[in-house]
């Protein structure tokens, strides 16, 4: 292996679509490893912790657990606070959308009715609570910490537009409309000229 390579499920999603953008961000070449859903099962039990992403740099033992993957390429790339105190601020936040992932992504297993009633409950409940969160801790804006992209935002990012434009059943498309700020963050990273070019070339 003579590049970084990335691993994820053939879909521009998540947890590995924001891992992507953070090397492509960053001015890394990596093969962009697309895995077929079919596949995976032969695959499973070879990656570090049973899921992926997975980002293998050469002559290194692979990498598991977007957060940490995200944190290295930050901090190798001008992508992650240098100041240790904004970095463990950013890596909180990114931490409330793995939160998001982990309560919302049981639901897309679900039955129809148990599906809808889950998410009817999520919505009332949790998603305010967690948009309120989340806004709470945005700074001034456009981005997490103000004028700066940083790989916070790519998580942020890749959360709001998991549920923008009523995308997810029974959860409503303005879900996230009453939170300026993190709204904000999403339409900084959707115009950014690099997430542009990303989108431009897949
Ligand atoms: N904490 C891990 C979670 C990894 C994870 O659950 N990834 C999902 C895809 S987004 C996956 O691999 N699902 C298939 C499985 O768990 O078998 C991370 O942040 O990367």
């Amino acid at each position: 292996m003579s590049k970084p390579k990335l691993t994820y499920f053939d879909a521009p999603v998540s947890r590995g679509e924001e891992c992507r953008l953070a090397l492509h961000l960053a001015g890394v070449d990596f093969d962009d490893v697309r895995i077929k859903s079919a596949d995976w099962p032969g695959i499973k039990a070879q990656t570090p912790y049973g899921g992926l992403p997975v980002l293998e740099l050469p002559g290194k033992a692979a990498l598991a657990h977007s957060n940490a993957i995200l944190v290295l390429i930050g901090r190798r790339h001008g992508l992650h606070p240098a100041d240790d105190f904004e970095a463990v601020r950013h890596e909180g936040m990114m931490q409330h959308v793995e939160d998001l992932r982990a309560v919302v992504s049981p639901t897309l297993r679900m039955g129809e009715a148990e599906k809808k009633a889950a998410r009817e409950a999520l919505a009332a409940g949790f998603l305010p609570a967690w948009a309120a969160a989340a806004e709470k801790n945005i700074t001034e804006g456009p981005f997490f910490g103000g004028a700066k992209i940083h790989v916070v935002d790519l998580k942020i990012h890749m959360a709001v537009r998991w549920f923008n434009g009523g995308k997810v059943d029974h959860i409503p498309a303005t879900i996230f409309a009453g939170y300026p700020r993190l709204v904000g963050v999403h339409d900084a990273v959707r115009d950014h000229p690099g997430v542009k070019s990303w989108y431009a070339k897949s």
